[in-house]
């Protein structure tokens, strides 16, 4: 559900400190588990849901789980209204596709992270895939965030697919001239990425380092399991930290409210 002020300003809006994101494949879950883990994610204070990951899934998949999560966050908003000790607004979540290329859409989604991977060496992430899913996105009216996308090490499976040359945790000078370059190209969002499941999350210093450039949101995922490592990015500089296999590998729906509530308390700085 789009916020009522503009989705751009809601992720731009630096009024709430670091916020959360919760991640959801839909390639690995049915759109009915999808949706619930979405629904307690934001329940636990997660304020936006992204849609993406895996580079094989197809449309139809994509499709099923942003209008599920949709549907179930609009019967939230509707019972909220019912309520007086309710606040509907806490259900005015944007979905958000985060796709692994021209394949993974729909129009279900209020946005999508529409990315250049700066760091790859295949022409297929700089601006391939950005042209074959332009004239879709543009037909069905999703709109677009211009987002730089930056792997760094370890870099998992993102980093593999995409053909990165990873930036190192020392890296720091060379993460400033990416978000710099980033910032002259009009990206307002740099997402700083170490891949997901990874054993280690975006360093402290290249982070900061990033965070020098004024006016680009910093969205910092990878490796951030916990209140402290959440806590480390938030006061680095990140605007919204995102986890994917926290919620992946939560044992249970309690298990999962608590697992996120913890991160989304350890960005509260
Ligand atoms: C992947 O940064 C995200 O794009 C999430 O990573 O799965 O390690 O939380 P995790």
């Amino acid at each position: 559900m789009l916020p009522d002020e503009g989705l751009m300003n809601y992720i731009l809006d630096t009024s709430q400190g670091c916020r959360h994101i919760t991640l959801i494949d839909p390639g690995k879950q049915s759109a009915e588990v999808a949706t619930r883990r979405a629904i307690a994610a934001v329940e636990s204070g997660s304020r936006m849901i992204f849609v993406g990951g895996s580079t094989n899934t197809p449309d139809k998949i994509v499709h099923e789980t942003c209008e599920s999560i949709q549907q179930a966050l609009e019967l939230q908003i509707f019972a909220a209204s019912q309520s007086p000790d309710s606040d509907e607004d806490l259900w005015k979540v944007p979905v958000i596709l985060f796709p692994g290329g021209a394949h993974a859409l729909s129009p279900a989604a209020d946005g999508i992270t529409f990315m250049m991977l700066m760091n790859s060496n295949s022409r297929r992430f700089l601006i391939n895939e950005q042209l074959k899913g332009a004239p879709y996105l543009h037909k069905f009216g999703v709109q677009t965030l211009p987002t730089g996308y930056l792997i760094f090490s370890p870099g998992g499976k993102v980093g593999e697919v995409g053909e990165a040359i990873l930036l190192d945790e020392n890296d720091s000078e060379l993460s400033y001239s990416y978000a710099l370059t980033a910032k002259m190209f009009g990206f307002k969002i740099l997402y700083l990425e170490s891949g997901s499941g990874s054993s280690k999350q975006v360093s402290s210093e290249c982070i900061k380092s990033a965070k020098k450039v004024n006016e680009l949101c910093l969205i910092v995922g990878g490796g951030i399991r916990n209140s402290v490592h959440a806590r480390t990015a938030a006061i680095s500089g990140a605007n919204w930290i995102v986890t994917g296999t926290l919620t992946e590998d939560a044992e249970n729906i309690n298990d999962l409210k608590l697992k996120i509530s913890d991160v989304v308390e350890g960005a509260k700085i």
